[in-house]
């Protein structure tokens, strides 16, 4: 049986997100199929900064570490985000907004010190994660970076993390990265940030996919349109879940034959599209390792597994993982 790293190694890197808890238990199986792992939570804000100036890098560096002794890459994920912040960062003693400066001197803080924790040793990092407004012709989503600074955070974020480390390829990170809606708005940001001569070298399509939804279609034009801005692309967090988005269903406990075929199906074709963008897409990463654990178990339908990997709750292959290795 080939391996996924082995079987892609002439395309792109394979990674696995991973916790603090897999990075032990499933070791030996990150071992034999990937060859980059991204920290699912540990390399967040909230995780690594917990207090002001308090920095909690026990994990990071532990995931650094099984990443350099094993000849994997680290993707660093993530600098800035609305979500998972640590509740001090926006605001001062009295519980009031900070001011403009301030809070870019806390964002530059942040990112001087992450960034130059790993300098030269982190394969990207994704510098902001999820700038971009899902819904009608609004450009960015409204969050405290944009109430507080204004939408010219995203180019200092970039350009506090290129100072951090000159050499670190930096990348912009979002989901829906597909919907041709949401693809013009990335696109669009992307491009406004190259014309400003703002350093960013890459765009993250997460792919948090399922059985109906993206069209392969809508993926090979996001594919397409992402790599005429001459940037390198990542997939960041694969998985493929066997529910539409809007499912509610609780009352499947193991996937069906059906799911695993439909599933195995869109796998194959999703790599056949990424073989052919293969001179722009460097580096495929699962958000997870196996169906063992999937942020998706619980979310966002309550008391709800999913079965979203190439691999099952055992760590061996599935239809799926046949179909992409053959
Ligand atoms: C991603 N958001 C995040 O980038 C990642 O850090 C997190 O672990 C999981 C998924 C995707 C997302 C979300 O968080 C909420 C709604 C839709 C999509």
């Amino acid at each position: 049986m080939t391996t996924l790293k082995d079987h892609f190694k002439d395309n792109f890197l394979i990674g696995a997100a991973v916790s603090k808890y897999t990075l032990d238990q499933d070791q030996d199986l990150l071992k034999k199929h990937f060859n980059s792992i991204t920290a699912e939570n540990e390399m967040k804000p909230e995780q690594l900064q917990p207090k002001p100036g308090e920095f909690n890098f026990e994990i990071s560096d532990k995931m650094m570490k099984f990443a350099e002794d094993n000849g994997m890459e680290l993707r660093g994920h993530t600098l800035v985000w609305h979500n998972q912040m640590p509740e001090w960062f926006f605001t001062d003693e009295d519980g009031n907004d900070v001011s403009r400066d301030e809070l870019l001197k806390r964002m530059k803080d942040h990112i001087d010190a992450v960034v130059t924790r790993y300098k030269g040793r982190i394969h990207a990092w994704d510098v902001v994660n999820e700038a971009v407004e899902d819904r009608g012709d609004e450009m960015l989503r409204s969050s405290k970076w944009i109430d507080i600074i204004g939408e010219d955070f995203i180019d200092y974020a970039f350009k506090y993390a290129h100072e951090a480390d000159p050499d670190a390829l930096l990348f912009y990170n979002d989901y829906n990265e597909s919907h041709p809606n949401k693809r013009k708005k990335i696109y669009k940001l992307v491009k406004g940030l190259l014309d400003r001569g703002v350093p960013i070298h890459g765009v993250g399509l997460q792919a948090h996919w399922n059985l109906y939804d993206p069209s392969y279609e809508n993926i090979e034009e996001a594919l397409k349109s992402y790599s005429e801005l001459g940037l390198q692309m990542h997939v960041t967090e694969m998985d493929v879940s066997m529910f539409e988005f809007g499912d509610e269903r609780t009352d499947v406990k193991e996937p069906t034959k059906e799911m695993l075929h439909l599933q195995a199906e869109r796998y194959e074709r999703f790599f056949d599209l990424f073989r052919k963008y293969q001179e722009h897409l460097t580096s495929v990463t699962f958000w997870g390792i196996s169906d063992a654990y999937t942020w998706l178990n619980d979310f966002p339908v309550r008391g709800r597994k999913n079965w979203p990997f190439v691999l099952d709750e055992k760590g061996e292959p599935k239809p799926a993982f046949d179909r992409i290795t053959k």
